[in-house]
């Protein structure tokens, strides 16, 4: 088949490199993993994506995670402009701040409070801060390959873009902000008990993504799921889910309630917001009792709360507590992975595919991938022709072999089938 004529998309980024420190406001999206210029996208709608150069694409991204319903769900679309026509910010409370947050603590039982922020980075900053005011310990756990946005003090062993572009630790990052920050093995019990044991009264708490998917999509064992819940409780270390992207995700309430774990303080992002820049951490309400001003943790943002974010974020969270897509979507991702994996055994292409209800990866190796070890035994090269060939194909996966995929609500079977046919396809071409 013909290479599609993508010259638009390439003069733009051109451009864009000359105004943009690499041409994008985010490294995941520079094609660092895979080569050659991202796409600029001129509009979306649905489950698609349409490039400057008029192609069309079946967008696996969903903006990382946010667009769980598809892109301009009409409910989302019409609370957004409502509330703008009221007003853009306001720097003020509004009830729609306390609606949002009334729809996050009536879904996940372990949140009592919220607050709200602007991004994932500043839930998971401000989560870690509290949980250090809380406890008057400084140590920090966190696990390698999770990743938690760009917090200065969980910038090391990092997943996502801070790996795709093998840049573990930023310069920029002193040593001092770091030193309390203990990093682990993922699925690694013995280690944790190891550290709890010797070190579990100085913790402050332990960040993790319960289900990761910052180094491909890889989920947590029981037993370290029940062991870190154990320790840290036994401790007095608080425990943090980062469900920036798994929140609302997979299922409504997210990871925690799929896996029947109540953390101390959880964050969100993504899908709270409903494709606008919204982040949020909660939690036990005698922790977040210690939030400025109600206590003496500070945090603040000029931005938080903003009204047209809340707007958007009420209406996604209402139309998946009404109609929820999770078992569809599940039943879906399941036939993706069933397919993929039966186009890797034709094309004779080692493969394991981890999934979670909507979010999976294929990864190109032949060991099952449990932690970033086992991640990094994937053929990047591989993935690289995969993904362009899928891309040639109008299929637009994650731009990383250690990202995860997501599908969205506004796909039909017959999408799944697509995408299943152009993974065949490439794959046989690429091998
Ligand atoms: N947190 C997103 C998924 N790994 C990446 C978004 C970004 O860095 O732009």
């Amino acid at each position: 088949m013909q290479t599609p004529d993508r010259t638009k998309s390439a003069l733009a980024f051109e451009r864009a490199k000359r105004a943009i420190p690499g041409g994008v406001n985010s490294p995941a999206r520079a094609f660092g993993g895979v080569g050659g210029s991202p796409l600029f996208i001129a509009r979306a709608h649905g489950p698609r994506l349409y490039d400057l150069d008029g192609h069309e694409y079946l967008d696996f991204i969903g903006s990382w995670g946010p667009m769980i319903l598809g892109h301009c769900h009409p409910k989302v679309v019409d609370a957004a402009v409502a509330a703008l026509m009221n007003g853009s910010s306001y720097g003020a409370p509004c009830e729609l701040e306390t609606q949002l947050a009334e729809l996050v603590i009536a879904a996940v039982p372990s949140v009592e409070m919220v607050r709200f922020v602007s991004s994932g980075t500043e839930a998971t900053m401000s989560a870690i801060r509290l949980a250090r005011g809380f406890t008057g310990r400084d140590r920090i756990v966190k696990f390698a390959g999770c990743y938690h946005g760009h917090v200065d003090s969980l910038l090391v062993s990092a997943g996502s873009s801070a790996l795709t572009l093998g840049v573990p630790n930023s310069p920029g990052v002193p040593a001092g902000c770091t030193n309390d920050t203990t990093v682990l093995r993922f699925n690694d019990t013995a280690a944790l008990a190891e550290l709890f044991a010797a070190k579990g009264d100085r913790i402050a708490g332990v960040i993790l993504e319960p289900i990761v998917g910052n180094m491909g999509l890889v989920p947590p064992s029981d037993e370290f799921r029940r062991e870190l819940r154990r320790l840290t409780q036994k401790h007095g270390a608080l425990l943090i889910y980062d469900e920036v992207m798994t929140g609302f995700r997979l299922g409504y309430g997210g990871a925690q309630v799929l896996l029947g774990e109540s953390p101390d303080l959880s964050c969100y992002g993504k899908i709270i917001g409903g494709g606008y820049p919204v982040g949020a951490y909660g939690g036990r309400a005698d922790v977040m009792g210690k939030v400025m001003p109600a206590g003496p943790v500070f945090q603040a943002g000029t931005l938080s709360g903003n009204p047209v974010a809340m707007a958007a974020g009420i209406a996604t969270l209402t139309e998946l507590r009404d109609n929820p897509p999770y078992a569809r979507l599940d039943a879906q991702s399941a036939r993706i992975g069933a397919g993929l994996l039966e186009a890797a055994r034709t094309a004779n292409v080692p493969a394991r595919f981890n999934r979670v209800g909507s979010m999976w990866t294929l990864f190109f190796t032949g060991t099952d991938v449990t932690d970033l070890d086992t991640a990094k035994t994937s053929d990047t090269a591989r993935f690289a022709r995969f993904f362009w060939a899928m891309m040639d194909r109008g299929v637009y996966l994650p731009c990383s072999q250690f990202e995860a995929a997501f599908t969205c609500a506004a796909m039909t079977d017959a999408h799944i089938e697509q995408t299943i046919g152009a993974a065949s396809e490439s794959l046989a071409v690429i091998g």
